[in-house]
């Protein structure tokens, strides 16, 4: 699929039936952990930034990150399987919906404190620059991050020091039950990073072309040294975690906020163009239902991880187990 608007497509449908999934296993008792976030409604920050970075790249996300990692090649077995708390997740089973990373693709890992994977990519970003790599590094979070010290720390250094690094920021307008006007008393999000002398523009979400557009010439200059911000307007069609109703949202708010649905702006806008037809669509659907299907039982069917594996990948190499670590003072 090489034209870049049925790509964005193909990816949006991907994440949406993958957390769908995800959201039917947790139900069914077969998520590892109490709680996970879906990103139903927030696709085209997802796809759009996603698919117009480059192999190479490094990225961290925050809690809600599972289709960030998907459209930047994440298996949707493994992922699964890592969701599950299966040996055959990426992290093995230790990592979960909120913690997993892989470093092959780049995934420096989701995060589940506010904030925290954002700094990382300062770091990463240094590091491409002084091995002299064309390569970028972004932070994906959530509105709620705004108001956390570290960012306007992160963006100070990214800036005064040139770096290869992007913020994005996915603004749903919630931190769990508060609405980001009840958070902030400055809704001027590009404003906040300019200050620090960041590249900095907000798109609406709704539409994945123009995040895929912005990203791609933000991208492109922070290669080039000049770090930016880029602020994705959208709407978390459902609860904070699957199991919250939003009682704190009116019926109305809902309904017009599910009506900012990027699939559904694409979809139509390319039937309407002829670059799609309903039959086309129709077995891309069955498509991705197949692959997601078949993801939820290769995670269904794994082993859970081997109790001796417990101390395994939990720290560096050269500290192989806790006692090792508590040897050396790391632990205590
Ligand atoms: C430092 C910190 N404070 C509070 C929490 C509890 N918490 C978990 S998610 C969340 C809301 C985050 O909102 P946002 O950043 O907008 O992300 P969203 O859930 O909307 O994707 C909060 C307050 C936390 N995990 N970390
Ligand atoms: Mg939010």
């Amino acid at each position: 699929m090489s034209e870049p608007r049925l790509r964005l497509l193909h990816q949006m449908l991907r994440i949406r039936t993958f957390e769908e999934r995800v959201g039917e296993l947790f139900l069914a008792g077969g998520a590892a952990g109490t709680m996970l976030h879906l990103s139903i409604g927030e696709e085209g920050a997802a796809a759009g930034v996603g698919l117009a970075l480059q192999p190479g790249d490094t990225f961290t996300t925050h809690h809600r990150g599972h289709g960030i990692f998907l459209a930047r090649g994440g298996d949707p077995k493994r992922m699964m399987a890592e969701i599950a708390g299966k040996a055959t997740g990426y992290c093995r089973g230790k990592g979960g919906s909120m913690h997993i990373a892989d470093m092959a693709l780049g995934h420096l890992g989701a995060n589940a404190i506010v904030g925290g994977g954002i700094p990382h990519i300062v770091g990463a970003a240094l590091a491409h620059k002084t091995l002299g790599e064309p390569k970028v590094s972004v932070a994906f979070f959530g509105d709620g991050a705004m108001q956390q010290g570290v960012l306007y720390e992160s963006m100070n250094l990214a800036a005064l020091w040139q770096l290869p690094a992007v913020f994005v920021c996915i603004n749903n307008q919630y931190g769990m039950g508060t609405r980001i006007d009840q958070a902030a008393a400055v809704l001027d999000l590009p404003g906040k990073a300019k200050a620090f002398g960041l590249e900095a523009a907000e798109v609406d979400g709704s539409d994945v072309e123009a995040v895929y557009q912005l990203a791609q010439a933000l991208l492109g200059r922070a290669r080039a040294g000049q770090p930016a911000f880029l602020a994705v307007d959208c709407y978390r069609f459902y609860g904070h975690a699957r199991k919250d109703k939003s009682p704190y949202r009116s019926e109305q708010e809902e309904r017009q906020g599910r009506a900012r649905d990027p699939i559904h702006n694409l979809q139509e806008r390319l039937l309407a163009q002829g670059l799609l037809t309903q039959d086309t669509l129709e077995a891309l659907r069955t498509e991705t239902a197949v692959e997601m299907d078949a993801a939820v039982d290769y995670a269904l069917a794994s082993p859970e991880p081997d109790l001796t594996t417990m101390f395994e990948d939990v720290y560096a190499p050269a500290l192989a187990t806790v006692h090792e670590a508590s040897a050396r003072g790391v632990v205590g």
